[in-house]
Formats: structure tokens, C-alpha cells, sequence
């Protein structure tokens, strides 16, 4: 009798291990070489560039919380006098070196999305950027490509207002040190992230 209740501990042990093996939704980390994320600027008023950071990380973690790093030094313009002007007169990357966005999304849901087939997420993120903190409501498209990979992009431009991150003063900085008449403070932002599990 002993013996059979011991048995049933090591089964009642045996499947509940089991069982959470079966449930812990996976990570994902950021692969940094596949994702993108991108920015517009729009100077003497029809003047508009692309631009965008070549050093992203982020990862999603078996709890759904979602994390992009954004290395503000790493801002790609394509003219290294301006790649400078904007890491020390708008980013000032030495006070603040990272934008961070952090989300959270429901994980059993994305683990049980079927390969091949796309979900459109609403959902409400913080960007923390030059030392603010503010919220994002959005639409982000999710991708299942593999049973390792997710894409993720957004489904309209995200605007981001300079004054809202307190970047006014630096936008007005980079306008006068290039002698230009105006910049605009509305930015629009694109991203394609790949995420894979580790
Ligand atoms: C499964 C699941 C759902 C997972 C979720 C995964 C996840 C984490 C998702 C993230 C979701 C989410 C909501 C992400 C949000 C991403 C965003 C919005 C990030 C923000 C990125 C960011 C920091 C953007 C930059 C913002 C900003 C205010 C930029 C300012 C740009 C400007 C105005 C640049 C001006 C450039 C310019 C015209 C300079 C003038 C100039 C100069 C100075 C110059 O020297 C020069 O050369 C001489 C010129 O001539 C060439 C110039 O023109």
C-alpha cells in the first residue's frame, strides 16, 4: 500500500512537471541583423528623409513582456556630421544612451498562433525617450513565419511629437546649427522586428 502511494507521488510529480514544460511559453530575443526600425525628418517644408538606428535589441519573455532597446548613438542619417549633431544636440546620448519600449502581450495566445498566419494586435506600449516616459496606442501586425520566428511591424505610421519627449529644444538646435528655416517636430516611425526563440 506504501509502496503504490509512493508511486502515485512520482506520477503526480512526474505529470505536473510534464504538464508545465507543456504550458511555459517560449522567449524570443531580437535579432538585431533582421529588424529595423526607422524614422522621418522633413526640413524646408517638402524636404523629407529616411534615417534609421542600426542597433536595436529587445526580447519577449516567457511572461509576455515585450522589450525593444533603441542605442540612440547608433542613429544612421547618411552624413556623419549630422549621425554626431543628432546624438549630441537632440539624443544627448550621454545623459540618456537608450529609447526603451516595454509592452505587455498575452504569450499563450502568440504561442498558440499557427505558423504562416498573421494577427493584428491592439495594443498600448511606453516609450521612454530622453528621459520621458509616455504612452502608445497601436496596431502592431504579428507574423508567425516558424515555430522559432515572429515578425512583428507596425500597421500605420507611429508618430512621435518632439515636445512630447522633451526634444523641442534639441530639434530647434540641429535647425539652427544647419541654418535651415524649420524642421518639423512630427516624426514618423516604421519597424519590421524579428523576434526568435532562444
Ligand atoms: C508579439 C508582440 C506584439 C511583440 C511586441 C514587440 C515590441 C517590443 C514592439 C514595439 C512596439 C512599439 C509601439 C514600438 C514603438 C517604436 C518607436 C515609436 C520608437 C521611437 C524611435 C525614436 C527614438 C525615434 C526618433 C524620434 C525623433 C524625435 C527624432 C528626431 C528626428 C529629426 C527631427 C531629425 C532632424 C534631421 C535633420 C533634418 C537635421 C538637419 C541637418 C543637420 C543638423 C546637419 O548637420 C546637416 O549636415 C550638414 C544636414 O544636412 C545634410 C541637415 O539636414
Amino acid at each position: 500500500m506504501r509502496k503504490l502511494n509512493r508511486w502515485c507521488v512520482m506520477l503526480l510529480i512526474a505529470g505536473l512537471s510534464t504538464s508545465n514544460a507543456i504550458l511555459a511559453a517560449p522567449e524570443y530575443s531580437l535579432d538585431s541583423e533582421k529588424s529595423s526600425l526607422y524614422f522621418v525628418s522633413t526640413k524646408k517644408t517638402h524636404i523629407v528623409e529616411n534615417h534609421y538606428f542600426t542597433n536595436l535589441s529587445g526580447s519577449i519573455s516567457e511572461f509576455g513582456e515585450a522589450k525593444l532597446n533603441i542605442d540612440l548613438s547608433s542613429a544612421e542619417t547618411g552624413v556623419a556630421i549630422r549621425n554626431q549633431r543628432l546624438r549630441e544636440l537632440l539624443f544627448e546620448v550621454v545623459s540618456y544612451s537608450q529609447a526603451t519600449v516595454t509592452l505587455s502581450v498575452d504569450a499563450e495566445t502568440l504561442d498558440a498562433q499557427e505558423v504562416g498566419s498573421v494577427q493584428v494586435q491592439n495594443v498600448s506600449a511606453t516609450l521612454n525617450l530622453h528621459g520621458v516616459s509616455s504612452p502608445i496606442a497601436t496596431n502592431l501586425i504579428v507574423t508567425k513565419l516558424s515555430n522559432s520566428t515572429l515578425m512583428v511591424q507596425n500597421a500605420s505610421p507611429i508618430i512621435i511629437v518632439a515636445g512630447d519627449y522633451n526634444l523641442a529644444t534639441g530639434v530647434d538646435a540641429l535647425k539652427n546649427v544647419a541654418n535651415l528655416d524649420v524642421i518639423s517636430y512630427a516624426v514618423p516611425v516604421n519597424f519590421t522586428l524579428l523576434f526568435n526563440t532562444q
